[in-house]
């Protein structure tokens, strides 16, 4: 399964967090790394009264489930000292399942693809870098449309 994951990073060594995480991400056996987009920096988005953020899509290749990842990208930030205290709040690692394919999965712990890409110019650009006829799956529409739309409503 083709897995897109979305990094961020906004305290501390922004740039020494993406790079552990995807080592650490590599070190499991059955995680390859296909792809990667630039590293962007961002403003922050949602709650603004915090630093910017470091931000990078990778793409994966695995056999896992998504609630198997799920698992694995939260080991990953605790290992990488991420405290949880308020939601949106800053944090050293964070690691989210943008897209597993054409999956959809909407539980209380998981949702895929993750809710509010649409609205995420810092995802929809690495995403557009990265696979821009990407349909997503609820809204049936491609990345590069889902860009358009949000930078024709600024
Ligand atoms: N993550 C958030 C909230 N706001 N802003 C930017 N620029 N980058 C992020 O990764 C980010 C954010 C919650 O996960
Ligand atoms: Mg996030
Ligand atoms: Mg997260």
């Amino acid at each position: 399964m083709k897995v897109y994951l979305g990094l961020g990073s906004n305290i501390g060594d922004r740039a020494g967090y993406l790079t552990k995480a995807k080592d650490m991400l590599t070190a499991h056996v059955d995680i390859n790394i296909l792809k990667e987009s630039k590293i962007l920096e961002t403003a922050p988005y949602g709650n603004t009264e915090q630093a910017d953020f470091l931000n990078q899509v990778i793409l994966i290749n695995t056999e896992l489930s998504a609630t198997e990842i799920f698992a694995i990208c939260q080991i990953v930030e605790n290992i990488s000292g991420r405290v949880r205290t308020q939601k949106w709040g800053s944090r050293t690692l964070d690691i989210d399942i943008l897209f597993c394919e054409d999956q959809i999965i909407d539980t209380k712990e998981l949702k895929i693809p993750h809710a509010d890409i649409h609205n995420r110019e810092f995802v929809l650009r690495s995403m557009l870098e990265l696979a821009p006829e990407f349909v997503h799956p609820v809204l049936g529409e491609s990345i590069q449309v889902i860009y358009n739309k949000l930078e024709s409503e600024k």
